[in-house]
């Protein structure tokens, strides 16, 4: 069986994209900007020809309504949905809700940056008690532990299992998998895709609403190293703009 072809999709701009807060799990909802964003992704799908057969989600809304607008441009609202968990976005610890520029200013580059882009070094843990923990969200209330703080490490310790067992079995049967998430635990899956080290993924940064391609050759090997956007000047400008958001 021939592979099918995976494309990944970082939800449109959200309110604390705009407003420049770190969100991890809090639950934030689109802009405008990020809503036209998402029909705009929905349109490149179609125009591509790359009519998603399965949608998989994270359980946080900036990425389920950017996946159902769309799939509505791309008349594909009527898949079939898995939302789990381990795409979530990286628990951004007790970084949530602050901004990103202050936090930069107060706390300067490096501590900014090894928060931001670093592998294994987590943020301070959120206090449970805190306004933006989700210790008692009940959408997490099967987990052993709600997470307090991550890393990328841990992203990748938790979604690409899910991914290999579930996700990439789907692409292996020949279908059009779309995979909306996040700015974080989209890097985790391009690392494992793209075999990127672990200190070479800190400058790899993904832009908001722009679908991301990988197709396969027959052993499952990625056949266009580095994914193809489906609008490249776009991604590149999206992904500088990120690269920025603590302000030069
Ligand atoms: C952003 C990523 O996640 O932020 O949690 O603040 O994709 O859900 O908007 P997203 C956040 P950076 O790691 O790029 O600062």
């Amino acid at each position: 069986m021939t592979y099918g072809t995976l494309i990944l999709l970082r939800h449109g701009e959200s309110e604390w994209n705009a407003s420049n807060q770190f969100t991890g799990w809090v639950d934030v909802a689109l802009t405008e900007k990020g809503r036209g964003e998402a029909k705009r992704g929905g349109e490149l799908l179609k125009e591509a020809g790359l009519l998603p057969d399965i949608l998989y989600t994270s359980l946080l809304r900036r990425a389920i309504t950017t996946a159902n607008i769309a799939l509505d441009a791309a008349d594909r609202h009527w898949i079939p949905v898995v939302r789990d968990w381990r795409l979530n976005e990286r628990h951004y610890g007790a970084l949530q809700g602050l901004n990103k520029a202050e936090t930069k200013e107060k706390y300067g580059d490096e501590q900014f940056m090894l928060w931001r882009r670093s592998y294994d070094t987590p943020p301070p843990a959120i206090d449970p008690a805190n306004k933006y923990s989700q210790t008692a969200d009940p959408r997490y209330a099967h987990l052993p532990q709600v997470p307090l703080t991550e890393c990328l490490l841990d992203v990748v310790k938790r979604f690409i299992p899910y991914y290999q067992a579930v996700i990439e079995p789907q692409v292996a049967q020949g279908k059009t998998v779309l995979v909306a998430a996040h700015g974080n635990s989209l890097r985790a899956l391009v690392k494992h895709l793209d075999g990127i080290s672990d200190a070479d993924i800190a400058a790899l940064n993904i832009p908001t609403g722009i679908p991301l391609t990988y197709t396969f050759t027959e052993d499952g090997t990625v056949a266009n190293p580095g994914g193809t956007y489906l609008d490249p000047e776009a991604a590149a400008a999206g992904a500088a703009a990120v690269a920025n958001q603590g302000g030069k």
